[in-house]
Formats: C-alpha cells, structure tokens, sequence
C-alpha cells in the first residue's frame, strides 16, 4: 500500500491544531454540516428501496443499518472534496450514497459472530440480533451490491465517467483494500503486535474507503489529476489519524457514549495504537497524523476549510 507522508507526519504543524482560528469559521462549519447532512440523508433514503417493498424482510434490514445515524463521515468527506475541486455537494450524492452503502454493509459484517460478535451498533442491537444471521448476512450482501447500482447512476463531470467512480469504489473495497484489511486483521488476533502490521491494518481497513470517499467526491467535480492524488494523501493521513482516535475512545470511553461496546479491542487481544504505542504516545501521533493531512490540504486554498475543520473535528471527538 503507497505510503506518502511519512510515518510520524510533520510534528511543526501540531501546535497549530490547538489554536485553528476564528470561531466564525467554526460556526459556518457547522451550518455547512447541518446542510450538507440533511441534503445527504434524503438523498440516502430515496437510494435504496422503500421497507415495503418484497422481499420486505430484506429492504428492512437494509434500510435499518443504513438509516441508523452515524456520523455520516464517508458522504460528508465526498461532499467536502466535491467542493474543494470547484463542484457541488449535489454533484457528489451518488458517490457518497455508494459510499455510506459500503459502510454499512462492513459494519453489519463486521458485527458478525464469525467476526467481531457485537450486539450493539450505533446505540442499537446489531443487525443480526434483530433479523437475525442470515438476513444480517443477506442484508450486507444487498448493500454492497446495491451501492454500486447507485454509483453507475452517477453523472461524473469533466475528465471521468461514471465506471471510472465504479472502478474506484470496488478497488478500495475489494481483496486489496478493505477486504485485505479485514483479513490481516483476523490474522493478528492474538499474534504478537508489530507496527507494520498495525499501520497495514488500519490503512486499509479504515484509510482505503475514506481515500475512495474523497477521490470519488473530486471525481464527481471533475477534479485535475493532481487534485484527486491531493485529496488521496489527505485520505491516508485522515484515516490513520481517525482510526487512532477510534482506538484511544474504545480503550477510555463507555459503551453508553460509544454505542457500541467499549473496550473490546483489549479484551479481543487485538492490535491497536494505545496495545502498541500506549495512550499518551496514541494521542500526540493522532495529532501528528491529523497535521500532516491538514498540511496537505493548503493547495485547495478556502475551498479546503470544510475538509480542513471535518479533520480538526474528527480529533477532538469523544464518542
Ligand atoms: C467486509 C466484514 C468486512 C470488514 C471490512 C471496514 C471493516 C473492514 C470493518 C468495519 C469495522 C471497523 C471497526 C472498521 C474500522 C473503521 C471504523 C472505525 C469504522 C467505524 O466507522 P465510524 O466511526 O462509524 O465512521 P459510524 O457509526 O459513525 O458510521
């Protein structure tokens, strides 16, 4: 997997992580987000067939793990990078359909009892405590597929066409990516920790489908060449950063601020940051990795600051 910042990221942009600027970029963020959910998230509903529809059990299932909330963090990546190449976040609702689509159907999947055997998701039982395996099975399976029916809907501008956005999607979610992540993942239950192994895992586990989420969204603008490899260092960087975060709130945070169970990477033996690096030494490279990609993000100029404050937002989160 191409690594393109180095692995500590540039420590001189962190003291600048603690003193971002005015709080009036701030509050335009957070309009911009309540916007940008809410335009997401009519876009999600009408994507996927209505609960009725028959099968019933199924379109149920589906639309329970999707619609369930989360912090939408894929489709507001996609929107953002949309934006900061110039187009619309309505350019982008394909793509971050897709995206969350994909998301979901992981998390169903990963909830599993032949995976991670959780009973709570997003404050909810998991899909299989209440359809049960099968239909939870059947229920990511359906998602994965659909996603891409609605991505080849996509009308890309400029240089790209709608199977380059499908193209993309399935690399970053297939046997080299998410799918790769997933399996070393399993593979190190147990096994002695190793930083290779950490960083492999997370980056492909968490990085690949941010890196997709933000390449489709410059890809449905019409991004430069240029542009889309920008926002691709600036997903790599992100999704370290986020995925050390995830894994200091799993060791210090409650299930009930979680809404999933908490603590359960120590329980399961697994390979995480603070097993590896500790708490204290976790924080300060969530910060490095959260500098580098802020860093990187200076070419896009205003146009960047959504993507820039989504960053700045996803350290200081506590659930
Ligand atoms: C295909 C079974 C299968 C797995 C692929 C993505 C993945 C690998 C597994 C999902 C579980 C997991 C812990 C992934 C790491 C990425 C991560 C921290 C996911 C949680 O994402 P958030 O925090 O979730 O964005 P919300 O609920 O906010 O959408």
């Amino acid at each position: 997997m191409k690594k393109n910042i180095s692995r500590r990221g540039p420590s001189s942009a962190v003291s600048t992580l603690r003193n971002p600027g005015a709080p009036s970029s701030f509050r335009a963020f957070d309009h911009w987000l309540e916007r940008t959910r809410v335009l997401f998230e009519k876009s999600l509903r009408a994507a996927v067939p209505p609960a009725a529809t028959k099968p019933a059990t199924i379109h149920r299932a589906m639309r329970y793990s999707l619609l369930a909330g989360g912090k939408r963090l894929r489709p507001l990546l996609c929107c953002a990078a949309s934006e900061a190449c110039g187009g619309t976040a309505r350019a982008a609702l394909p793509a971050a359909c897709a995206v969350e689509m994909i998301h979901a159907y992981s998390l169903i999947h990963d909830d599993l009892p032949c995976m991670d055997n959780d009973d709570l998701r997003r404050g909810k039982p998991t899909s299989h405590k209440m359809f049960g395996e099968g239909i939870a099975v059947l229920a990511g399976d359906a998602l994965l597929t659909e996603a891409f029916t609605v991505l080849a809907a996509a009308k890309p501008l400029g240089r790209y066409t709608a199977s380059d956005l499908v193209t993309e999607l399935a690399r970053a979610a297939g046997s080299r990516g998410l799918i790769a992540g997933q399996v070393a993942d399993l593979a190190a239950e147990g096994s002695k920790p190793s930083e290779p192994a950490l960083y492999f895992i997370h980056a492909a586990k968490t990085g690949m489908l941010l890196r997709a989420s933000l390449k489709l969204g410059a890809m449905s603008a019409g991004g430069t060449k240029t542009q889309v490899a920008t926002l691709d260092r600036f997903g790599f960087a992100l999704g370290l950063a986020f995925q050390i975060q995830d894994d200091i709130l799993d060791a210090t945070q409650s299930a009930k601020k979680l809404g999933k169970t908490a603590g359960k990477d120590a329980a399961a033996g697994k390979m995480t940051f603070p097993a590896l690096f500790g708490l204290e030494k976790s924080r300060l490279l969530a910060e490095q990795w959260t500098a580098g990609a802020i860093d990187s993000l200076k070419t896009f100029g205003p146009r960047g600051a959504a993507l820039h404050l989504l960053a700045l937002r996803l350290l200081q989160r506590d659930s």
